[in-house]
């Protein structure tokens, strides 16, 4: 699905540290390969400053508070470069192409086309994508859209980069139009993790702020490949090592930032290639073992507080908890043993983690996808609050959970209304503000919406970002789904898989990206967003539009509106022209917005309070609630392996930059399959062998995919790894948590052979 290699596959470990010389290397490749030579250095400059400029779309780690750094990392600037190419996909290259032709081409091949430029509709005659007018657009969606026999034959889908503003619109055309159908790729992100702490602590967020990260005596970092996907953290790991904080990683795999980092923005460092060590510990858990680490972390301190009492914040769980008591006996009664086998380390290694716990006096614990995306992901992080309330690390500083979240507004999409959930207490507010009559039964999530367009049951689709085609499970099945509805709508600034994958009607509706000016009739508008650590900043974008037909995403919203809903009392116009309109309504209808308009200018934004931070608890205890959860058996059946799908480094989820994934040591190969030398032996596998990879999902059904190569890595055995979107033809639609409704997409059931 990447771009044609560039030569033979290669592996050969890597050693050295994080970022530095090769991370600067890499980018000017890919500044010179996009043209952006020029324009790219200078965006860049502008990107996550306190005074102005937009906010970088790679990920969602907050802005360096104290405007000292330079605030940029490798990946980030590829991110943007990639939105920022001179390449143009304009209607001589549909009339060109048919969308048979296309379909044979690269992912990366349909990115590397450039930007989107004008509103096409698709033609089932000549199998062409053909230009139409933004009003025969809006009025073709609006046609299908009022046509249908209920609103919940439409689904609305939104991917994390969206801003508040149009985030808010989205949804409350969704209400008016009477559906709560609002699947999201936090559906597939953090869906688990704001389930576990809405149950745990009453908010669906993490606690902390980078001021936390900057004064915690330890950190516990889990499945989370932080070079690659979060690498602005790696600044605040070295700091913390260098202050003398104690970094514990837990992950199967050794990630390049578990061992050493140069920061970019440390000239002195890049000079001498001076590296600082970035972990303590480095724990190999099994796949799906992290809790079984957690209850044995939390078993050592309970043992060790019979002889030290202040292993236990006492006075802590007295007065802001409850269920101590049977939590206590639960670590009691679950045996050493079963704790080492489901976790897969030895009992010293995880005595060892729990005396880094015990040691400090404040606590951090950041995850990501590798606890999220697994059947038990709500009781993984549930375990996480569970550590952390036995030492009283919640509501002070240097302390608390702090999940890393992926696309760059993901969490203020959650906050601004996309929730197929959404709380009663929201909708009244929205109903009373906004005049309308939202729906109250729950909608569809991406899986739900996936079976119910196979079922017939949802008839449009309409994609507000991201590449849905591509990024959800099951990939033939999902293709299915989506071809047999009647329209399909995807808004985007890229060409890719979503496009040719369509229903039997289809528009691309191109849109304005986030470092592009943004010209209404009040005068440039800015949108904000919401980060990691919930602060909501203003981002203002400053380059010329790819082109002067696009439209920003609330002007293509509001169109959409129009058209669907022609009696509509929303003033979907008026509030286009001036953005400061919207947040005035965003400021009635959410909580923590009170005065949004003037906070959102101050230099740093402002953040979202926390009740938990303050430990005042949502829940029906109205105190912090430990979870009595027995350990899932996540020991592979003789024979089989637990297989995760991540990222390389050279990837933005189902955008592939390259063939490469620098810290893993691998060139020119994507369809690889990283598996245990014991493993593989077993097997009679060596290395670049082609080999055959069957699941076997919960129904029974298999599925396969064939010739990938395998590659000897230091992991544990029964655990295999490889890249996303390749192998997600591998987890079916039926194969998600009971817990979040998330795809297993980090515990895919195995068996690998070689390739028959
Ligand atoms: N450059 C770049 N940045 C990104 C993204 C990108 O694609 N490219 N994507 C963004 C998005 S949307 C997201 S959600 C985040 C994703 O960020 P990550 O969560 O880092 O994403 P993955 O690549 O899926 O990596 C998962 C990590 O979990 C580990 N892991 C797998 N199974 C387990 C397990 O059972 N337990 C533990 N403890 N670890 C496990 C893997 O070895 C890997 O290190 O990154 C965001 N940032
Ligand atoms: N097997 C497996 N599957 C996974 C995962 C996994 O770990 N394993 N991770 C899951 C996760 S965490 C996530 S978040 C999803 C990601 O799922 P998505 O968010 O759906 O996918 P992306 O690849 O981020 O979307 C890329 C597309 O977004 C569009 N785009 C970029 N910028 C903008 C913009 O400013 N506006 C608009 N309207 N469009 C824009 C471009 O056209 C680009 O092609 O994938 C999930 N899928
Ligand atoms: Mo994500």
């Amino acid at each position: 699905m990447g771009p044609t290699p560039e030569g033979e596959p290669r592996y050969q470990p890597y050693h050295h540290p994080a970022a530095g010389w090769g991370a600067a290397k890499s980018v000017t490749r890919f500044l010179v390969r996009e043209g952006a030579l020029v324009d790219g250095p200078r965006a860049i400059m502008k990107m996550n400053h306190e005074d102005g400029g937009f906010d970088c779309p790679g990920c969602a780690w907050p802005d360096d508070t104290k405007g000292l750094h330079l605030d940029i990392c490798e990946n980030g600037i590829k991110h943007v470069t990639w939105e920022m190419t001179r390449k143009r996909v304009g209607r001589e290259f549909f009339a060109a192409h048919t969308v048979g032709e296309l379909s044979g081409w690269t992912d990366f091949a349909l990115e590397d086309q450039g930007r989107l430029t004008e509103p096409m509709a698709y033609d089932p005659d000549t199998d062409h994508y053909v230009p139409i007018s933004w009003r025969d657009a809006f009025e073709l969606a609006g046609r299908a859209l009022r046509a249908l026999d209920h609103p919940d034959q439409a689904a609305f889908y939104t991917s994390g980069r969206l801003g508040n503003e149009a985030t808010f619109l989205y949804q409350l055309m969704a209400r008016e139009l009477g559906t709560n159908n609002l699947p999201d790729c936090s559906n597939m992100c953090h869906e688990a993790s704001g389930r576990a702490l809405q149950a745990s602590l009453g908010t669906g967020k993490g606690t902390v702020d980078l001021k936390d990260w900057e004064t915690t005596d330890a950190l516990f970092i889990m499945g989370v490949n932080v070079a690659s996907n979060a690498p602005r953290m790696l600044t605040a790991l070295t700091e913390a090592y260098k202050r003398g904080a104690r970094i514990v990683h837990i992950n199967p795999l050794v990630e390049a930032a578990a061992r050493r980092a140069i920061i970019p923005h440390d000239f002195r460092d890049m000079a001498t290639g001076h590296s600082t060590r970035t972990s303590t510990l480095n724990l190999q858990v099994r796949v799906g073992g992290d809790m079984a680490l957690l209850r044995g972390m939390a078993k050592a301190v309970l043992e060790r507080s019979a002889t030290d009492p202040k292993a236990l914040d006492q006075e802590f769980i007295d007065r802001h908890t409850a269920g101590f008591e049977d939590y206590r006996k639960l670590c009691e009664a679950t045996p050493w043993e079963e704790i080492e086998r489901q976790c897969g380390l030895g009992r010293a290694d995880i005595l060892e983690a729990a005396r880094v716990y015990e040691d400090a006096d404040r606590s951090i614990v950041s995850w990501c996808l590798g606890v999220s995306q697994h059947e038990h992901g709500v009781d993984t992080v549930r375990e996480i609050v569970n550590l952390l309330l036995l030492r009283g690390n919640l509501g002070r500083e240097g302390a608390g959970p702090s999940p890393v979240r992926g696309h760059s507004n993901v969490q203020g999409n959650r906050t601004c209304g996309i929730d197929h959930r959404p709380a009663e207490e929201f909708l009244d507010r929205l109903a009373r503000v906004c005049g309308i009559t939202p729906p109250r039964e729950h909608g569809l999530d991406t899986v739900g919406t996936i079976a119910a367009m196979r079922r017939g049951e949802v008839k449009v689709f309409v994609g507000m970002g991201g590449n849905f085609a591509l990024a959800a499970p099951d990939t033939p099945l999902t293709h299915e789904a989506l071809r047999s509805c009647d329209l399909t709508v995807q808004v985007s600034t890229k060409l890719n898989r979503s496009h040719l994958v369509h229903g039997r009607q289809a528009l691309i509706l191109p849109c304005l990206g986030r470092t592009e000016k943004d010209h209404q009739r009040g005068g440039i508008q800015s949108t904000s967003v919401e980060d990691s650590m919930s602060m909501v900043h203003l981002s203002v974008g400053m380059k010329r539009p790819a082109s002067r037909h696009l439209l920003s995403e609330p002007a293509i919203i509001a169109g959409l509106a129009r058209a669907a809903l022609p009696d509509s009392r929303t003033p979907w116009e008026w509030y286009v022209e001036d953005y400061d309109r919207v947040r005035d309504t965003m400021a009635q209808v959410l909580d923590g917005f009170e005065d949004f308009n003037r906070r959102v200018r101050l230099p740093l934004g402002f953040r979202i309070r926390q009740p938990a931070r303050e430990l005042v608890f949502r829940t029906p205890s109205e105190r912090a609630e430990f979870s009595t959860a027995p350990l899932p058996d996540v020991v592979p059946a003789p024979g089989t392996l637990a297989l995760g799908t991540m990222r390389s480094h050279d990837q933005w989820n189902t955008t592939i930059y390259s063939d490469n994934d620098r810290y893993r040591g691998i060139r020119n190969l994507r369809t690889l399959v990283f598996m245990n030398e014991d493993d593989m032996r077993e097997r009679g596998i060596a290395e670049f062998d082609p080999v055959d990879i069957t699941s076997t999902a919960k129904d029974g059904t298999t599925r396969s995919l064939k010739g990938f190569l395998a590659v000897p890595y230091d992991m544990p055995r029964g655990c295999a790894a490889g890249y996303m979107p390749e192998m997600n033809a591998l987890i079916a639609l039926c194969d998600y948590s009971a817990q979040s409704d998330q795809p297993l997409m980090k515990h895919v059931r195995v068996t690998i052979g070689a390739a028959g």
